[in-house]
């Protein structure tokens, strides 16, 4: 009942199931796995998808003959296992060229480097079959800001993003952009700190529908922010290209935590979301196994992760059908109608009869609404008692 099939879209990054565990403060407790047996461990653990970014595939600094031994082995993995690509990215946060941002970057020739790394990596994921691909500006954002005027910031992220969208238009590829926002972490702030920004900033673009949004739990979490509201957001804008599922406890580092680890009752508002509203994109799990970790536990990880989206669809499926919960809902969503003609789009007869009508205030703040019984009954439900 909770084995992941192709039709979950489970996928994973080469850097999720490939962390090392290394992290500021110490070295690897993991040895390094090639990209080819990475996408075997996903096939084991039951995985649809595999993404990358440009160097977790290919190193910065390989040899054309390398690169091209390393893509064979690649694609030959994904041959034998049936592992797809949905989704590539580019690393433009981890060589130090890119240590006072990419698209950002107060110097003209990094951030003409970054365009170039990335139509080289769009060349790649598209090669590979990705259609989505994302957008993490973990190096866009300051330390202070007198070294870097916000809104030139802003102005040179929209130049990069509208020269990429037509370039892919150029090249005639059949893929879409997905930002992803950040709140710190590794600048002190990054600019587009939320996906609210995200979606605004994408409206101003030469090309936005060809832009989205990748939420990530961790990123509003990271932020203080209820991240179900702000994937809401962006399904109702049509905008919800991609997401990140991770898990994280509030006001802490990225800490990328294996799915529905933290906050159970969020991951099931976010499970529900995505379930009732029909999400038929890649669910991507930008997670890592703990640093304590060994590969057996790094399979525990990733089946964990698909394993406790599935069991949440479940419960899902259980309070959408609870009778109780049902009875509730509609009551607190009772409506006989008699405000619509006072109410939905305007017409100045509407206004003026809205004007003029009373209310009775006590008795509509006097009205008791069973918030307190309606989350017994979910938390009931996580519980596994109903
Ligand atoms: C990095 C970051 C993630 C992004 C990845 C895409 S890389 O691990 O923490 O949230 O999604 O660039
Ligand atoms: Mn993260
Ligand atoms: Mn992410």
């Amino acid at each position: 009942m909770y084995t992941p099939t192709a039709a979950d879209k489970f996928t994973f990054g080469l850097w999720t199931v490939g962390h090392t565990g290394r992290d500021p403060f110490g070295e690897p407790t993991r040895a390094a796995k090639k990209p080819h047996e990475i996408v075997h461990l996903l096939a084991e653990v039951g995985a649809y998808g595999v993404n990358f970014h440009d160097n977790d595939l290919v190193p910065i600094d390989a040899t054309p003959a390398e690169k091209a031994q390393i893509i064979k082995d690649f694609k030959q993995a994904l041959n034998d296992t049936g592992i797809v690509v949905p989704m590539a990215t580019t690393n433009l946060f981890s060589d130090p060229t890119f240590k006072d941002g990419a698209f950002t970057s107060n110097d003209p020739q990094v951030r003409a480097y970054a365009l170039h790394k990335t139509m080289h990596a769009i060349d790649m994921g598209v090669d590979m079959g990705a259609k989505i691909y994302v957008f993490w500006g973990g190096r866009e954002g300051t330390e202070t800001d007198a070294s870097k005027d916000p809104i030139t910031a802003i102005k040179r992220n929209r130049e990069a993003m509208n020269y990429l969208c037509e370039y892919v238009k150029d090249q005639g590829y059949d893929l879409k952009f997905a930002l992803e926002a950040k709140p710190n972490e590794p600048r002190g702030d990054i600019y587009n700190a939320t996906t609210g920004n995200m979606l605004a900033f994408i409206e101003t673009l030469d090309n936005p529908e060809m832009v989205g949004v990748n939420p990530e739990v961790a990123h509003e979490h990271m932020a203080g922010l209820n991240f179900t509201h702000h994937v809401a957001q962006a399904i109702e804008q049509d905008k919800l290209f991609h997401i990140d599922l991770n898990d994280q406890s509030f006001g802490r580092y990225d800490q990328d935590f294996r799915f529905a680890a933290v906050n159970l009752k969020s991951a099931f508002f976010l499970v529900k979301l995505l379930e009732d509203t029909g999400y038929a994109g890649n669910k991507h799990f930008d997670a890592h196994a703990y640093r304590t970790s060994d590969y057996k536990d790094v399979k525990a990880f990733a089946r964990g992760c698909m394993r406790n989206y599935l069991i949440l669809k479940e419960k899902v499926a259980r309070w959408n059908a609870d009778s109780e919960i049902q009875a509730l809902l509609e009551e607190i969503n009772a409506d006989d109608g008699s405000m619509d003609p006072l109410m939905g789009s305007y017409s100045a007869d509407k206004a003026s009869a809205l004007k003029s009508r009373s209310f009775d205030r006590a008795a509509m703040g006097a009205r008791g609404l069973p918030y307190e019984a309606l989350d017994q009954l979910t938390v009931e439900i996580l519980l596994g008692v109903r």
